[in-house]
């Protein structure tokens, strides 16, 4: 049997395990990836396993989310990482050089190469051939010290692409429509592979928007073959000798075949708060817009850029909306601005923020109260803007400039005809915002520069063969990591003091749970499906750790999450069947005993003293697993082995 694209690099990367779908794989890593609001923990973890020098073939620490420095706590971060970095072996990219996803495909991701990154919108990198997956900072810790990458061997999906885009259709609308098709739970368990003729047409950037938002399908990573386009790209950005190309075999199998029509497709929109709730721009066009921000990972390359510059050129967007432009990447900047398309963005009225994550992590331009904000982001999540009551809709640069012209949700396709954007033949290239490791040799006289935001790392608890905690909080469908541990400009800062951010897990659900939780000592957590999705986050499970959390029931759980669950040491267990969900309640007692056994057998028993009813849970913990859990979280476990 022929191989997809995945399975090939899977093969080739292969340290344990087998290609069978749903049993556990070990891959090797050759780069990773940081960003600084996963970084510094991810570092302090490195630094606990005592390896001196990173394994990886590249390692790069990005400086893209916390970079309003509105305290000492960012900047404290920010040295301390390049400080690390420079000892160890890992490549520093300085604040305002640009988002970790979209400078790592411009100067380093390579085709057919594996990275894992602590981000969830690592798989920017399938884009470009890669086989890029987000992960919790603990497993990014273990891959720079030459450690695999454990994960679930996927299921594979093809998405067919046929036809051509049409005007004023983007790459952005292609993700929203197989958001449409398959929900925020669509891709759990799979890769989704991107071929037919459709993607011929399709450039790098337009790739990675598309890779980038298979993290809200749930996939463990989204992949593009290596083709000319790849090899262009890589050629514009002065590296063709990275250029490999690959292919899926013509009799590659495949779990699920997807066909998307681009002729047929249109400007399309997700409503609030969920990155699935999708519509056609037409059908909600009208509505008022106080907001509309350009960029982020999904939506900050050139292309991107020039589009939204021609759209403006000679307009004044209208009164009453604010628009923000965030570059991509120190690049994409200095090429805009070198070409005047960065005066035709100015001379609009927009305002431009930095080359980083800004309003898409709440980093600053919250919208106003119960303010409509249209971004060309990848998560419009509940509270995630800052703005706790604000609406948040996804769109393409087309849709988001209509609406800045216009003031409401407008259809691009009335603006009359599309610019043509004609692409530069090769970009322009200066790394000095990147600055490489000392060497080897040198390491020993580089301090690391700790400053008193670092909090020492919350100590886990292994865990027993019975348990009886209460119910501290019981949750419905596709929480986020956004509820559990929210970020923007006010929390953000604290990634390295847990103790702090205690004090707002699950704000967004429920402001007493840190208190409530604090009290009961030791709690268990119940939650729907598809708990955990969205960001890498490990702090989604370090902080519910801290407060005591033991155990977390769910209908089923985010992959990402689950991991980071299982690292810091905390149960994740599946109800057996889903309708037993309804006989747990809030403040009831569990009792869950025989958890050895019950893990080697995959099922525990758990008995509700509250109410007497017993419950069956599913579990399938890998024998690493188990132990990870028998030692109390990843990193005892690493040191102990
Ligand atoms: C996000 O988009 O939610 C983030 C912020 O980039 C996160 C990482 C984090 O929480 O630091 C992600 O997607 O993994
Ligand atoms: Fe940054 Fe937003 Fe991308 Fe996360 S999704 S990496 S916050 S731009």
């Amino acid at each position: 049997m022929g191989l997809t694209i995945a399975q090939k690099i899977i093969k080739a990367h292969l340290v344990s395990g087998e290609m069978i779908p749903g049993t556990q794989i070990a891959v090797k890593i050759d780069q990773t990836l940081t960003q600084d609001a996963t970084g510094t923990m991810a570092y302090l973890e490195f630094e606990t396993m005592g390896v001196p020098r990173v394994k990886t073939e590249k390692s790069v620490a990005y400086i893209d989310h916390n970079t309003l420095q509105s305290g000492f706590e960012n900047a404290d971060d920010h040295r301390y990482i390049q400080s690390v970095a420079a000892k160890h072996g890992i490549y520093f990219s300085r604040p305002g050089n640009g988002i970790c996803h979209q400078v790592h495909l411009e100067r380093f991701g390579i085709p057919g190469k594996t990275l894992i990154g602590s981000d969830s919108h690592t798989p920017t990198g399938g884009g470009i051939g890669m086989l890029a997956m987000g992960a919790g900072g603990m497993d990014v810790a273990a891959a720079m010290g030459g450690g695999a990458y454990y994960i679930t061997m996927p299921k594979m999906y093809k998405v067919n692409l046929t036809g051509r885009l049409k005007p004023f259709v983007s790459a952005k609308d292609i993700s929203l429509e197989i958001l449409r098709l398959l929900s925020v739970k669509g891709g759990v368990g799979a890769i989704i592979e991107w071929g037919g003729e459709g993607i011929k047409n399709l450039s790098v950037p337009e790739r990675a928007t598309i890779t980038n938002m298979g993290t809200e399908l749930g996939a463990t990573t989204s992949i593009f073959p290596s083709d000319e386009v790849t090899r262009e790209f890589l050629r514009a950005e002065g590296r063709e000798a990275d250029f490999t190309p690959l292919a899926s075999d013509p009799d590659a199998e495949y779990d699920k075949i997807i066909d998307i029509n681009l002729d047929e497709l249109k400007p399309l929109i997700a409503c609030p708060h969920s990155p699935d709730n999708v519509v056609t721009v037409e059908s909600v066009a009208g509505t008022k817009v106080d907001q509309v921000c350009i960029g982020s990972c999904t939506n900050s390359s050139l292309f991107d850029m020039l589009k939204v510059a021609a759209l403006l050129r000679g307009k004044t967007i209208d009164k009453s909306v604010s628009l923000s432009i965030s570059p991509g990447s120190k690049q994409v900047l200095t090429m805009l601005s070198d070409c005047g398309a960065l005066s035709d963005i100015i001379a609009s009225g927009a305002r431009l923020l930095e080359c980083a994550c800004g309003p898409c992590i709440g980093m600053g331009f919250s919208p106003n109260s119960a303010g409509v904000s249209l971004r060309t982001f990848n998560r419009n999540f509940e509270g995630r803007s800052g703005t706790a009551d604000a609406g948040v809709y996804l769109v393409s640069p087309e849709t988001a400039v209509a609406a800045a012209l216009t003031g409401e949700i407008t259809d691009p396709r009335t603006l009359g005809d599309m610019p043509v954007i004609k692409m530069p033949e090769s970009f322009k290239i200066n790394d000095t915002a990147v600055i490489p490791p000392v060497s080897e040799e040198s390491a020993g006289s580089v301090a690391v520069l700790r400053g008193p935001n670092i909090k020492p790392f919350p100590e886990s608890k292994p865990q027993e063969d019975a348990l009886t905690a209460a119910v501290s909080l019981k949750v419905g469908d596709n929480i986020t990591t956004d509820h559990i541990m929210p970020a923007g400009a006010k929390i953000l800062p604290y990634r390295s003091n847990i103790p702090y951010l205690s004090n707002f897990c699950f704000g967004v659900c429920d402001k007493s749970f840190p208190e409530r939780a604090k009290e009961m000592g030791e709690s268990i957590v119940v939650g729907g499906s598809n708990y955990g999705q969205g960001s890498s986050r490990e702090h989604a499970a370090l902080v519910p750790m801290y407060l005591g959390v033991r155990a977390v029931i769910a209908k089923s759980f985010a992959r990402i999450h689950a991991a980071n669950l299982i690292n810091s040491g905390i149960l994740p267990l599946t109800f057996k069947n889903a309708d037993d969900y309804g006989k747990i309640n809030e403040g009831d007692t569990l009792s869950l005993s025989g958890v050895f056994d019950g893990m080697d057998k995959g099922e525990i028993q758990l008995k509700n003293q509250t109410n007497g009813a017993e419950i069956t849970l599913t579990c399938a913990f890998t024998v690493r697993q188990k132990n990870i859990l028998k030692s109390g979280g990843l990193l005892a476990f690493a040191t102990k082995n």
